[in-house]
């Protein structure tokens, strides 16, 4: 019966894991800001290869130095916080993992342990969009419209369709890049004798989409020759939820939408 036996179970009775939640909000507090990026993505004969990052935690939930911190561990699968594979890659703070298959997303995760084996929870969480043909257009996007990655006419700059946007824009606004009648624009009404000026939001949304949102901002000029726009106000930075945006035109005007992902 030694003096140290009875302390640890009393911590294990009353505290379950007490060290282990030091280190979770330990995390919390450090890789909880988003820390873990992406930096980059590349293309080799195996398949694709993605890199990852991220701040080490310095501190103790009690604000006390984490000084025994022993490594970290990338988790990652094919489903949001489901991670089918780990890996242990000691204390450094960053990672490339390979072998990557076009079009299937991949979602990651870091924890750290300390030298008690302790680990904490999960990071926010990033997605990798795949990539592999590195066309700036996530693989699942291309598949699912054209059928494969390297179909005719279907790189970024192509328009598919004809309908005067790109492939590559097609996939930003979230239009069909096979039907050209679908296409980003701003619609022109009069009711009652008010003239308006109408558009949808499109949400940002499929496998292609994970980890972005989709933005607007109505923009307008008086005189196209100076082609002077300027956000209209009231109608700048809209997340799109597939709202329908309306505004009332007074005399002459001309109206464009920009949107972007993030
Ligand atoms: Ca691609
Ligand atoms: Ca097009
Ligand atoms: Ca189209």
């Amino acid at each position: 019966m030694g003096g140290g036996v009875p302390e640890m179970e009393s911590r294990g009775s009353s505290w379950p894991g007490g060290d282990v939640m030091k280190m979770i909000w330990s995390a919390c507090g450090w890789l909880g800001l988003a820390t873990v990026v992406l930096f980059c993505q590349t293309l080799r004969a195996s398949g694709a290869q993605v890199s990852l990052a991220w701040d080490s935690p310095s501190t103790n939930v009690d604000g006390s130095p984490l000084t025994d911190l022993a490594g970290y561990r990338i988790y990652y699968g094919s489903a949001s916080k489901a991670y089918q594979s780990t890996v242990d890659v000691g204390t450094a703070t960053s990672a490339t993992v390979h072998g990557l298959e076009p079009g299937q997303n991949l979602y990651f995760a870091v924890t750290a342990y300390n030298s008690e084996s302790n680990e904490s929870p999960f990071s926010p969480e990033v997605v990798w969009n795949s990539d592999v043909n590195s066309d700036g257009i996530p693989d699942s996007w291309e598949l699912a419209n054209f059928g494969s990655l390297n179909a005719p006419n279907s790189g970024p700059d192509d328009d598919f369709d004809g309908d005067g946007f790109s492939n590559l824009e097609e996939f930003y606004a979230g239009t069909c890049p096979t039907n050209s009648a679908d296409y980003p624009g701003v619609s022109a009404a009069s009711s009652n004798g008010q003239a308006t000026v109408s558009f949808q939001a499109l949400a940002a949304a499929g496998a292609a989409y994970d980890g972005y949102q989709r933005y607007y901002v109505l923009e307008r000029a008086d005189d196209l020759m100076k082609a002077s726009w300027t956000a209209v106000s009231g109608f700048d930075n809209i997340q799109a939820t597939n709202q329908i945006l309306t505004v009332s035109v007074q005399g002459t005007s001309f109206y464009r939408t920009r949107l972007w992902l993030q």
